[in-house]
């Protein structure tokens, strides 16, 4: 009887042992509750893979929620990981402002927060402990310049078609602002219409119609703030009967593997890169903030433009 019993208390001690140590391991996992826009784009679904596969190399424990691109959403999104009192929030804000409410309620739940892909305005730049992303100014610089030199010695007037990102949305605020500051001394270029498309396929289609039956062939160029729209764009040019990238030059963003193989087809003259592969450097910079160790406020990523002269050579090397 004693021995049985002596056996059920080992059995019982060894589990809670286990148990214990599982517990143990479960504690030291890393908490990540990630709030993601949604799965508007090439570009987006390329950044949630990277964050994904990152999580899991990492060894972190991830939460990841989809908004579908509303702000209502990410932020239910947020209190519901602040809820859940995880180590470290990160989220890609869907657009700049309305957010410091819900990070002042992170910043008193002592929950560290940072920003992945786009920025936010806030009057207190203590709500978020680091933001990882693009300099989308100067990728709308490195778009304005490029038509520079494409039409170097040309002769105006050069009409040019935005296709805006998410309305209020940094990339597509600052992928703008960097366009005009380029152009805004040579009187050749002229931004005739501009609309947004919302980043998605359908949106750069449907407003791409519009601009050609109210402009014609008086479009010169379009700008589209990323590779989706652009490529949604080409199909409305060519049931037009015109020619992308010979009639219409198409100018985008993102360098995604859609834009690659537009470029290699002659239908995209350029593609700005914007890298999505931020997981890594988010797994990295979370696990230092957990840790109470400092990090830079502004992590900028690395980036460069690909015309399509160079699609085809560079397109095996390419990442997403
Ligand atoms: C840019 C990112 C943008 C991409 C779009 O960092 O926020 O959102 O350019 C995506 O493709 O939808």
């Amino acid at each position: 009887m004693r021995s049985a019993k002596l056996k059920v208390l080992a059995v019982i001690t060894l589990a809670a042992a286990g148990l214990y140590s599982s517990m143990a391991v479960a504690a030291d996992k890393l908490v990540l509750g990630f709030a993601q826009v949604g799965a508007e784009s090439e570009w987006r679904t390329a950044n949630t893979e990277s964050i994904k596969s990152s999580a899991k190399e990492a060894g972190v424990d991830l939460k990841f929620s989809d908004a579908q691109q509303k702000q209502e959403n990410q932020i239910k999104a947020i209190r519901s990981y602040i809820a859940q009192k995880v180590d470290v929030i990160a989220f890609s804000p869907v657009v700049e402002s309305g957010w410091e409410p819900v990070l002042r309620e992170a910043k008193a739940a002592k929950i560290p927060v940072i920003l992945t892909d786009r920025a936010v305005k806030v009057s207190d730049d203590s709500l978020y402990t680091a933001f990882i992303g693009s300099d989308f100014l100067e990728e709308g610089r490195r778009g304005g310049r490029w038509l520079q030199d494409k039409y170097k010695g040309q002769q105006g007037p050069i009409n040019i078609a935005e296709l805006q990102g998410t309305v209020g949305s940094a990339p597509a605020i600052d992928r703008r602002n960097g366009l005009l500051e380029i152009i805004k001394n040579d009187d050749r270029f002229k931004v005739i219409a501009s609309q947004s498309g919302d980043f998605t396929r359908a949106g750069g289609k449907q407003v791409m119609e519009a601009f050609l039956k109210a402009y014609g062939k008086q479009i010169n160029v379009v700008y589209s703030h990323n590779d989706d729209m652009a490529i949604g764009a080409i199909q409305a040019i060519e049931e037009a009967g015109l020619k992308p990238g010979k009639d219409i030059i198409i100018v985008s963003f993102d360098a995604t593997k859609g834009a690659f193989q537009a470029m290699m087809a002659g239908k995209m003259n350029v593609s700005v890169e914007c890298s999505p592969l931020l997981g890594p450097q988010l797994m990295d910079t979370a696990k230092l903030v957990a840790a109470g160790k400092s990090v830079p406020k502004r992590i900028v990523t690395k980036e460069t433009v690909f015309p399509m002269e160079t699609a085809a050579a560079t397109f095996p090397s390419r990442k997403y």
